[in-house]
Order: structure tokens, then sequence, then C-alpha cells
């Protein structure tokens, strides 16, 4: 049974990952990357035809924050529609056929149970620290770029919100994600992860008012992505880097995905909604926010397969 349109548990998620890659042999391919502290499986779906040429590969994340659910359940979404249009819509299976997707629905495991059963405004990843009764490292604030460079949104506390961990890369999930990216370095071309909320459509960088070098097509298409995403609800996204549009801060995974995981295109998305739920946001949001966010993956699919 699905779980499309429900903010599924991490038993479900995974229960329902293993449904797929039954269902779909060809196509699909479920494993484990990584386990957490708490012995947990991070694990990732591969969708793609297998080919004898060159694919180009876009990667998909969600839940590195653990109380972000509308992330996960919009990654479920995405993964739901590129299964079921294959050979029935033809983007759809041009985009298996051609690209390779690689999606993680929740990268946080540990933290996204504790979200689910003891505290639901749970962000962090449960990793103990030394010399601290607090738990729990920011996983957007560990990666290694310029990790621990700025002061502002990270912190060097234990029991901060936004603590960046003992050392750059120092958590198991972080590690988990980089030893796959060290692999496909060549062929990933777009890097593509769900937060929530605001809803904005953020490029690189986030630790500086710098933009990246090849910044201006980066923006082209994020406006056709957005322009896309506001057609079908009327949602609209608002387009940039983080420290102008939201805040700056280091050691996050999009900027990581640049600057050392050999991804062209990374974005954040800070999905639904503008505030007035804010993470908590109901349900029955879950179905329209996975059809306006698939028509600007549609749009970045277009994109790969005109480029590669
Ligand atoms: O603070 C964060 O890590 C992100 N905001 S959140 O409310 N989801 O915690 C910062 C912006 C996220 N930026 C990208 N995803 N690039
Ligand atoms: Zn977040």
């Amino acid at each position: 049974e699905t779980i499309v349109g429900k903010y599924a548990t991490y038993r479900e998620t995974l229960h329902w990952m293993l449904e797929l890659s039954k269902r779909y042999p060809n196509i699909t391919q479920v494993g484990d990357i990584g386990t957490t502290e708490e012995g947990r499986q991070v694990t990732l779906i591969k969708i793609g035809k297998p080919q004898p040429f060159f694919k180009p590969i876009v990667w998909i994340d969600g839940a590195i924050h653990a109380r972000e659910w509308i992330s996960p359940a919009t990654v479920t979404y995405i993964i739901d529609k590129l299964l079921k249009g294959y050979n029935s819509d033809f983007a759809i299976t041009d985009f298996i056929d051609y690209i390779d997707w690689y999606i993680l629905p929740i990268a946080n495991p540990d933290g996204y149970v504790y979200s689910h059963e003891q505290d639901r405004l749970w962000r962090k990843n449960r990793a103990t620290i030394n010399g601290s009764d607090c738990r729990g490292v920011d996983l957007n604030r560990n990666w290694g770029s310029h990790w621990g460079e700025l002061d502002i949104a990270s912190s060097g506390e234990p029991c901060n919100l936004n603590y960046r961990g003992p050392y750059a890369d120092s958590e198991l999930e972080v590690k988990a994600i980089q030893r796959v990216i060290q692999n496909i370095q060549e062929s990933l071309k777009v890097y593509i992860t769900l937060h929530s909320y605001t809803q904005k459509f953020l490029m690189r960088w986030s630790h500086s008012k710098t933009t990246a070098p090849d910044h201006s097509e980066s923006e082209r298409i994020a406006y056709i992505a957005t322009d896309a995403i506001e057609a079908v609800h009327g949602t609209s996204y608002s387009v940039g880097i983080a420290p102008d549009v939201l805040y700056a801060y280091s050691g996050g995974s999009p900027d990581w995905m640049k600057e050392k995981g050999g991804a062209t295109y990374s974005f954040g998305i800070e999905l639904r909604d503008s505030g007035r739920h804010g993470f908590l946001l109901p349900a029955d949001q879950i179905i329209p926010t996975g059809e306006e966010i698939w028509a600007g993956i549609e749009q970045i699919g277009e994109e790969v397969l005109i480029k590669y």
C-alpha cells in the first residue's frame, strides 16, 4: 500500500521502498549506504534503466532535518511519479532511460524517528557528543565546505540547534552520502536537497555573499523551475542565494556538493509553507506540494536531457 500523500514513518518508508524494488526490478535498486549511531540503515533508491552509454545523475535527498516532514513526503511523491510514469508518460520514460536518479528520502533516520516518537520539533541527528549531555549534530552544518568558518547560524556548542559537530564530515550520515558521491562524481550533474519551510529556491553559495562561477545558468534554470512550480497551484518560491534571501551559513550539503562533490547544479529548496503552519504543515498539503515540486523537477530533468 502506498505512503504517497501521508507523513509516513521511517519503517513505512523503508518497507515501501523495498516493495517498489520488487515491483520495478528493471529500473530500481534499493540499497543501504550507511548505518546511524542508533543502528538504523540509511537507504537509497536508484531509479534508472541500465544503459551501455553515459547517464547523468540527478541526486535528490530529504529529511536532512528531522522535523521538516514535508521534505521526505515530497521525495516520496517524486519517486512515485517517476515510477508510475515509466512507459506511460513520454517525458518520464526519457527521464528514466537517459538519467540515473539517486534518491534518498530520509537522510537522517535517527532524528526522523525521534521527531515522530519523542519530540516533533527535533532538527539534528541523535549523535552523542563527547563531554556533553546534549545530543545531535545539525546535518546541514557538518559538511566540510567552509566548515566552522562562519559563526553565523553555525555553532560550536553541542546544545545549540545549529551545532556543527566536533569536526568537518564527522557524522555517519554525512559520510554515508559522501562515500556514494565519491563513486559518481563524474556523472553527478544536479544535486537537490529538500528542506522546509519558507518557499525558497536556493543557489550557491550559502557561506558567502558571492555566487558560484556559472551562477547565471543556475539562475536561469531556477527561474524556469519556479515558474513551473507557481503555474500548478500559484505557490510562489523566491530564487536567490541563502545570504540574500535567508541567511548565510556554512557546512551545508549544497555547498559541499558543488565545491567537492562535482555537482554542476546544486539547489536547496525550502518547501511550503511561508509561515502559517511552518514545520507542522497539514497533511492535506502533501499532494499539492508534491505536484508543484514535481513540475519544477520536470523542468530540471528536461534541462539535463538537453545538456548531457
Ligand atoms: O538552516 C538551514 O540549514 C536551512 N534552513 S532550514 O530551515 N531548513 O533549517 C538553510 C537554508 C537551506 N538552504 C539550502 N537548502 N540550500
Ligand atoms: Zn532544513
